[in-house]
């Protein structure tokens, strides 16, 4: 399966560093929606699910966490700790999330609005669809 990590111009001087994320820029769809993950308690794990249409950008903002990636033939496991990264999760690819560092920040930008019945929550279901592709 191949991995997509955007990388994204970071602009830095004395003053610190700045990233841009701009619509069907550099960032490859249609920003319909931003959300972040912040304050994950030790040890959880979150995810555990692929969507049927939606497709994302996930960047670690601020400290790690890894995504483990899954198209119902090949697993790969991803750690995002740069804040210039960021991870193309398309359609039909099972996401689960692990190692939040405690500072972590995980910043998602969503090609659609929230809508619970784009969500494969069941694995054998997920698998299911997939091989009737
Ligand atoms: C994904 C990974 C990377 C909303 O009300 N609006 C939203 O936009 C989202 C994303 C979630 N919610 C509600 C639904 C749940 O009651 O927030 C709660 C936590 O959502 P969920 O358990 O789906 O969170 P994660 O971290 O398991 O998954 C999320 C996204 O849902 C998912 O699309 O790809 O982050």
């Amino acid at each position: 399966m191949n991995v997509n990590l955007i990388q994204l111009q970071s602009h830095g001087d004395e003053r610190g560093a700045l990233v841009s994320l701009e619509q069907s820029l550099n960032i490859p769809f249609q920003i319909k929606r931003v959300y972040y993950v912040f304050n994950t308690k030790e040890s959880v794990t979150r995810g555990f699910h692929a969507h049927k249409e939606l497709k994302q950008l996930a960047i670690a903002v601020k400290g790690s966490c890894r995504f483990l990636l899954d198209d119902g033939k090949e697993k790969v496991d991803v750690l995002l700790d740069n804040p210039a990264q960021g991870l193309m999760i398309d359609s039909f690819i099972w996401r689960e999330m692990t190692d939040f560092s405690e500072d972590c920040v995980l910043l998602v930008l969503a090609d659609a609005y929230y809508d619970e019945n784009d969500y494969i929550r069941d694995y054998d279901k997920f698998l299911g669809l997939i091989s009737d592709e």
